[in-house]
Order: C-alpha cells, then sequence, then structure tokens
C-alpha cells in the first residue's frame, strides 16, 4: 500500500508521504480505496433487490470502506509510519449529510449489511448538492448554512447512464453517479444517486434559501427544501417522481441486460420503498410496463408482486399526502394510473379509510403502498404492533399477510470496529474475533460478568474515550469540560416527541436543586446535540432554551463545578462517532408510541452506555434483552398515551397544578432566563408547553427527574455500573443491521 501511495502522491502532485498535506494523503487515499473497489466483482444474483430512498445519511467513507476492503490496519500503520493518523487525515473528507436522522442512516447502515452478507442489492436515491443544513449557534439561537460537500474528488463516480423524464411539460435528461459499496467479505453492489447537469450551485443567496421555481436549476440543490410553502413541496414532488422515473428505469434496462423479460419482472427484481418519498415508483413502474406493451391488468400485477414497503412513523403530520393537482402539475405522466388504481380500490372497498384519492383531493402515499405492494413493515416490534392495531387498522384486516415486522439495526462495522477501537480490541481478546462476523456473539462476554479485572478495564476504555471527547469538544467548540462527571447524552434530531424539553426541565431541576444548596455526588455534564427543521418554530424555541441555559450555568461559578450542558454545534455522523463512544446515560425519553424505533438507542449500548427511556419503539426490545435491571425504564406506556389522546383528556395545565413542575416550567420566563435569552422566543416555547404541550413532555416529568436521580446514584457502584455495561454491550448483537437485513431476505426479499 505504502508504494500505491506514494506513487498516487508523486503523479498527482508531485510529492511524498513525508512532504504531502493532510489533503493530498487523503485524497490518495481515496484514489487508492476506489480503485480497490472498482477491482472488486460486482455482488449478482437472479433477484437483484432495489432499495429506493430519498435518503442516504452515509456519513464519511474513508475508513468505513477501509475496513471493508481488510485494509484499514494496514492503512494505519502506513500513515503512522509517516507521522500521521487516519483521524487527521479523515479531517479531509467533507461530510455528506444526505438525510435528516434516522431514516437516512438506517439506509446507509442497510447498505452496508447487503454487501457485508453478499446480497445483490443496490441503493437508488438523489445526489443532493448541499446535504442537510451546516447548523451554526449564534445569539444561542440555531442558524442554518448551505453545506455543499462535492469536490473534485469525491466518492461520486460519474457514469454515461442518462434517462428522459417528463417534469411538467418539460422533458429532463438524467445523469446517473454512483458511490461503490464494498461487503465486508468480498464483492461490492453500488448507490446510484440521480442528477441533473443543470442544477446551478450559484442559486444559492442568503443562508439556504434559493428561488424554488426554476426546477430545472434547483431540483437536487438541497435534500428536502423547506416544505413550509407551497413552492417548496411542489419541488419535492418535482423530486420524487425524478427520483423514481429514473430508478424505474434503471430496473428495465438492468433486467433486460441480464436477459430476463419484463413478464418475469418480480421473479428478478424486489422494490424496497422506503417510506412514502419513493410510492411514485408503483405507478411509475406501471406505466413504463404498458408502454412496453403489457396488458394494465398484467402491470399491476406485476408491479404489486415487485414492492414492498417500509414505514417509518405513526405521526399524521410525516404521512405524506399529495393534492392531486401538485402530481398533475410536476408528473402529469402518471396521474391516469393513479386514478385507475384509485378506481380499482373504490370497485373493491367502499371504507373511505382506505382510499387513495380521499374527497379532498389528496393523495394518500401509504394507501397506493399498502394496496399495491406485497409487504408492509415497521420498524420494531411495538411500532408494527400500533401499525396493525391502529394507525393502518382497516388494511391490516384486508391484507393481514402482508404485514410483518423488522426491527431496525445498526452496522457494527461503523459503530463499533469503526468508532471504539479500544472496545473492539478488548473484546476481540476477551471472546476472539468472531463476533465480527456474528455479532450474537457477544454473548459470551457474559462469562465475565464477576470479573473485576474486565469490569475495571471496561471502565478504564470508558474513561479513555471521555478524555478523548473532551478534546475534540475544546478544539472544535473551545469548551472545556470534566471527564470525570457524569456524561448524560441526548442526540438525536429535535422534536417535540423526543422530548428535548423534558430533558430541559430536568436541566432547569438540577440548577435549581444546587442553588438551593444540594450538591450532587458528582459533577454531571448534560451533551444535547439536535438540528431543527428550519420552519419548524417550537423546536427552534428549545434550542434557544438549551444554549441560554447552558450560558446560565456555566457563568454561575457555584453550578458550573457541579452541572455543565453542553449543545453540540452541527451534530452530524462524524459527531455521533466522537460522543457515543463517550456516552455514560443514553437519553431516549420519547412519548410512548411516537418513536417508531430510534437507532441511536443500539448504538449507545453496543458503546457500553445504560438507557434510561421511556418504553417506546426498540427500547422496548432493548428492556427484554438486558433485563430490568440494565436499563431505566419511566414513564406511561403506549396504550395510556394512546387513550388520553384518544379522549382528549390530557392537560398541561393540570399538571401545573403539582407546584413542582409548575416552578420548573415558569422558570423559562424567569428574570435570569430573559437576561440571556430573547423574551419572545421564551415566552412563545413557555405558552407552548403550559398551554398545549402536544406531546405531553410534563406528563412524564416527575417520574423522570426521580428515576434520573436515582440512575445518578446508581453509578457509584462503580462495579455494579460496569456489570450495567458489560451486559448491555453482550445483549446488543440482536441490533446489528446484519440480522435486520438477514429477515429482510428471509421473510420479503428472497434474494
Ligand atoms: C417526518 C416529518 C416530516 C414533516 C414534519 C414532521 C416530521 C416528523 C417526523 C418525520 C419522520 C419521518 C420518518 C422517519 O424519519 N422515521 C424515523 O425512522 C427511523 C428509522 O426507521 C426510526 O428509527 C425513527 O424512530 C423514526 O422516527
Amino acid at each position: 500500500m505504502e508504494a500505491r501511495l506514494q506513487s498516487i502522491l508523486s503523479e498527482r502532485f508531485g510529492k511524498t508521504l513525508d512532504t504531502a498535506t493532510k489533503n493530498e494523503m487523503y485524497t490518495a487515499l481515496l484514489f487508492l480505496t476506489k480503485e480497490e473497489m472498482a477491482n472488486r466483482p460486482k455482488i449478482q444474483g437472479e433477484r437483484k433487490l432495489y432499495y429506493v430512498s430519498a435518503e442516504f445519511l452515509i456519513g464519511k467513507l474513508l475508513s468505513n470502506n477501509l475496513i471493508n476492503l481488510g485494509l484499514f490496519d494496514e492503512a494505519k500503520a502506513v500513515l503512522a509510519a509517516h507521522g500521521v493518523t487516519l483521524e487527521e487525515i479523515e479531517e479531509a473528507e467533507n461530510e455528506p449529510s444526505l438525510g435528516n436522522g434516522g431514516l437516512g442512516r438506517l439506509a446507509a447502515c442497510f447498505l452496508d449489511s447487503i454487501a457485508a452478507l453478499g446480497l445483490c442489492g443496490d441503493g437508488a436515491g438523489l445526489n443532493y448538492h448541499n446535504g442537510l443544513f451546516r447548523q451554526r449557534f449564534a445569539n444561542y439561537k440555531q442558524q442554518e448554512q448551505k453545506d455543499p460537500w462535492i469536490t473534485e474528488d469525491s466518492w461520486l463516480r460519474r457514469t454515461d447512464v442518462q434517462f428522459p423524464v417528463q417534469l411538467g411539460d418539460r422533458t429532463v435528461t438524467s445523469v446517473m453517479y454512483d458511490i461503490d459499496v464494498p461487503g465486508a467479505q468480498g464483492g461490492r453492489n453500488t448507490l446510484h444517486l440521480f442528477d441533473l447537469d443543470t442544477v446551478d450551485e450559484s442559486l444559492v443567496k442568503e443562508g439556504i434559501s434559493f428561488d424554488k421555481t426554476d426546477f430545472e436549476r434547483c431540483l437536487t440543490l438541497f435534500l428536502y427544501p423547506d416544505d413550509s410553502d407551497d413552492a417548496g413541496r411542489l419541488l419535492r414532488v418535482y423530486q420524487q417522481y425524478f427520483m423514481v422515473s429514473c430508478t424505474a428505469q434503471l430496473i428495465l434496462k438492468e433486467l433486460e441486460e441480464r436477459g430476463y423479460s419484463i413478464n418475469d419482472l418480480h421473479k428478478h427484481v424486489v422494490v424496497q420503498i422506503n417510506d412514502t418519498h419513493p410510492t411514485m415508483i408503483i405507478p411509475e413502474l406501471i406505466r413504463l410496463l404498458t408502454a412496453r406493451g403489457m396488458s394494465m391488468d398484467d402491470a399491476v400485477r406485476e408491479v404489486s408482486l415487485t414492492c414492498a414497503y417500509t414505514n417509518h412513523t405513526i405521526l399524521a403530520e410525516a404521512l405524506e399526502k399529495w393534492p392531486v393537482a401538485f402530481i398533475e402539475k410536476a408528473a402529469p405522466c402518471i396521474m391516469p394510473i393513479i386514478r385507475e388504481l384509485d378506481s380499482r380500490v373504490r370497485a373493491k372497498y367502499s371504507d373511505p379509510a382506505v382510499q387513495i384519492i380521499d374527497k379532498n383531493d389528496k393523495i394518500h402515499m401509504a394507501h397506493i403502498d399498502i394496496h399495491f405492494g406485497y409487504s408492509v413493515n415497521g420498524v420494531a416490534a411495538l411500532h408494527t404492533e400500533i401499525l396493525k392495531e391502529s394507525e393502518l387498522r382497516p388494511f391490516y384486516d384486508i391484507y393481514p399477510e402482508k404485514f410483518n415486522n423488522k426491527t431496525n439495526g445498526i452496522t457494527f462495522r461503523r459503530w463499533l470496529l469503526h468508532c471504539n477501537q479500544p472496545l473492539a480490541q478488548m473484546i476481540e481478546e476477551l471472546i476472539g474475533p468472531e463476533f465480527k462476523k456474528d455479532a450474537s456473539k457477544l454473548e459470551d462476554l457474559l462469562r465475565y460478568i464477576d470479573d473485576e479485572t474486565v469490569l475495571r478495564r471496561l471502565l478504564d476504555i470508558k474513561m479513555e474515550q471521555k478524555k478523548q471527547f473532551v478534546d475534540f469538544l475544546f478544539h472544535t467548540q473551545n469548551i472545556s469540560i470534566d471527564a470525570d462527571a457524569i456524561y448524560d447524552v441526548q442526540v438525536k434530531r429535535l422534536h417535540e416527541y423526543k422530548r428535548q424539553q423534558m430533558n430541559a426541565l430536568y436541566a432547569i431541576y438540577k440548577y435549581l436543586d444546587i442553588k438551593a444548596g444540594n450538591i450532587p455526588k458528582r459533577p454531571i455534564t448534560m451533551i444535547f446535540g439536535a438540528k431543527a427543521a428550519p420552519a419548524y418554530t417550537t423546536a427552534k424555541d428549545i434550542i434557544h432554551l438549551i444554549l441560554c441555559l447552558s450560558k446560565l450555568v456555566a457563568s454561575d461559578p457555584q453550578v458550573r463545578r457541579h452541572l455543565r450542558i453542553v449543545m453540540l454545534e452541527n451534530y452530524n455522523v462524524a459527531k455521533a462517532a466522537r460522543v457515543i463512544p463517550a456516552c455514560d446515560i443514553s437519553e431516549q425519553i420519547s412519548l410512548a408510541s411516537k418513536e417508531a424505533s430510534g437507532t441511536g438507542n443500539m448504538t449507545f449500548m453496543l458503546n457500553g452506555a445504560v438507557t434510561l427511556g421511556t418504553l417506546d419503539g426498540a427500547n422496548v426490545e432493548i428492556a427484554q434483552l438486558v433485563g430490568e435491571e440494565n436499563i431505566a425504564i419511566f414513564g406511561r406506556k403506549s396504550d395510556e398515551v394512546i387513550a388520553l389522546y384518544a379522549n382528549g383528556s390530557y392537560s398541561p395545565k393540570a399538571m401545573c397544578a403539582n407546584p413542582m413542575i409548575k416552578r420548573l416550567v415558569d422558570f423559562i420566563v424567569s428574570k435570569p432566563m430573559k437576561d440571556i435569552g430573547d423574551k419572545t422566543c421564551l415566552e412563545r416555547l413557555y405558552k407552548e408547553i403550559s398551554g398545549k404541550d402536544y406531546f405531553m413532555a410534563l406528563l412524564d416529568l416527575e417520574e423522570y427527574i426521580k428515576t434520573k436521580e436515582a440512575l445518578f446514584a446508581r453509578y457509584e457502584d462503580r462495579m455494579a455500573w460496569a456489570r450495567m455495561m458489560l451486559v448491555n454491550i453482550a445483549k446488543s448483537g440482536y441490533f446489528s443491521s446484519d440480522r435486520t437485513i438477514a429477515q429482510y431476505n428471509e421473510d420479503v426479499w428472497h434474494l
């Protein structure tokens, strides 16, 4: 490898490993890795999966590709011999933030696992020039900036594959970029990202705003452009139709190249529809098949046997419903097909709840997927049960055989082998290397449950990771924190249902308690990281609250020794890889029933954090696996919450009758807070929480505080804590995305 790096550096930059800059070294490693991947055979199969998704939150790829190619250790050694670390070199890599959060990250983990299992499956999505916005803090508020990631040398490979797509009354020509996905056991798959050559990056003026009307110039400029106005929403429909039309044309082109007939489509192709964003692939495939001479009946049947749908949320505001007028404008070719599908449903079922086009002329995208796909899955056991019993009940009554659960997972190659190398090494010393291929082997760690030497090493590794994080935080945000404190971490998208506001109310509780003279046994560092959607006012107000609290605490010499509140700026995949290994307590406190699965909960567990959470999403399965003594559970259960919504009996005003709760909520608009922050934001948030509290943060607040205090107390018995850490790591094998993908293949894909 050394010789090849030297030759790339000399050819391209006239440099050597000792004279090259870090950027040049990164470029050389990028070239070498791309070459290495291109030399691998494509994974082949009689049946091919297309995982279609509007988001692939792949994050930086250098280390992960090196791991999958088996070149990671060698690369580290070569660099070390020249006085640099791979970590330093990786700083030169831009992070492609092509996703909002869990849904996009899941798609990236899945691509890694599909390739690792040697399954023939490619990803298909869009080549956004700007990923999710870059977050900056100013005046204790979030500001959004554009985040272009594509440079001359990147993981993208431009192909000569092009397709015509009719958008509105114009026909555009797509271009396809590929990113290789190497499998950990050999071979490679591909992530196909579609784009338009006419997209113009100079269209972005202030922050992240741009003219959304000229779709040929802005189609793939941004991930999910702001959809607070109609222009943004319409652009999203253009994006979705462009994505699926390109994908459908690619599928039929490859089918033909592989020598199969369109009449056998479902025997050779599986399309996994990741949430409803790619739903239009169903009418688009039907359109293309009928255009090639297939009858409508046959096309509908063939496509229905080819497409499978994954649901990722029960939040009503997230279930896509597009006005007929939007599809007519953006994707006129498929509107007749959608009407045909709608009349087929009407002919069979009279229940308005299962219609495709409703009485307000809105198209229910999920309904297309369920009627005209062969599989519907939720992403955690509880979530799937809620889909069957309430959200999608009328559909479950019609098609019970279509419904199945696939509990989410994460790739251990990124979230253990790469991000926590000392822990991975210790595990390998204790139980051998098999866990790298079969995560269920982690259970062998339970042999050491009473081994004090092992438990101490586990605590030492955690301390080492916390110290690394201390340096990182100082280096990136100029904030000094103490590695001896308890690290209590909540990092995820900002949404009221995830209840960052409840955690912030705990911070107020702790602040006031310390002011009253109750000094905690050990300092506590609360770490937050979250981006709020640009148009989501309450989410932005919650960020403002946290940043003001952070300032309040940090400038109080009496308090800051015992409590710190840190908000990571621009939380992304790279930052997740830094903070997760350093975490003691993983906050997973969503309102029960609202978090479909969560995947952060899994990465934290794998890295030896103890979960503080509600019985929601995959937390339920974590609790079953580790047992109630190794997790801290609190709060109302999902059925109680669902009943509260049904009878409308929840009232934050009634909750504020509790003087303790009232005091914490009132503090949001207290003088010390208004002295720091923006009165309008704080008052608006106060009104929201005390008057509406739609996601019931106050409902579980008291129990949350008690449970959290009890968990902090347990931290002091270091051996008992290390035992909890060990059980969590040992039981996390179930959450490997290799297991999830094996189940998709067994039950749904049959590749
Ligand atoms: C989308 C939107 C869009 C419009 C406004 C509000 C809103 C709120 C939530 C969403 C979520 C869309 C789907 C999604 O990202 N679901 C996440 O999928 C993860 C992977 O399955 C899962 O772990 C998370 O629990 C789930 O929230």
